[in-house]
């Protein structure tokens, strides 16, 4: 009996050494996974790229009107592009510059054909007025900052000439566009 003890004792012992052991591991694991850096974004879908962590599309293999432009975003569940943050803004001037070198204009969502002078982007909210975004309307009238454009320009169109400020030109232009990806 007390030989049948003595053995469940040494057992219970190599168990808790073994624990002690394994908790011990534990613990190490613990101690790496705190600098893991695990990344878990999910890749922007065909035809997107990632820029500025917004999935878009440059679609500069065609020139159309801003309509046309915001109709084949919709159909490849986007929209035309929305900035109203100047870091993204600053991305996507500088990926255009790297990526896009051969195409001058580009449209984005912003529009005030609806009500003249109310800019809004396709998901309605308001277009930010002014510094950093808008350009200034001529080197001429420096002080004069756009949209200037009435109603004859009612859609907001980023020209490398003009370095990508925005500016309001007639919707019917046929430009290169941006598409952005709805869920980005
Ligand atoms: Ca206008």
């Amino acid at each position: 009996m007390q030989e049948k003890q003595e053995q469940v004792e040494g057992k219970l012992q190599e168990i808790q050494e073994k624990q002690e052991h394994i908790e011990g591991k534990l613990q190490e694991m613990q101690e790496k996974l705190q600098h893991v850096d695990i990344n878990l974004q999910v890749p922007c879908p065909v035809p997107y790229t990632d820029v500025g962590g917004k999935c878009l599309y440059f679609h500069t293999a065609t020139n159309d009107t801003w309509l046309n432009k915001e109709t084949l975003c919709i159909g490849l569940d986007g929209h035309l592009l929305k900035i109203d943050d100047a870091n993204l803004f600053y991305d996507i001037v500088n990926h255009v510059k790297a990526k896009e070198p051969d195409t001058t204009y580009f449209w984005i969502g912003g529009s005030d054909a609806a009500t003249e002078g109310d800019w809004r982007w396709t998901d309605y909210t308001k277009v930010k007025m002014g510094t950093p975004f808008w350009g200034t309307y001529s080197m001429k009238t420096p002080q004069l900052q756009e949209p200037q454009g009435g109603t004859r320009e009612n859609c907001i169109c980023l020209n490398k000439n003009l370095m990508f400020y925005f500016h309001d030109y007639s919707c019917n232009y046929e430009f290169a566009g941006i598409c952005e990806h709805n869920e980005s």
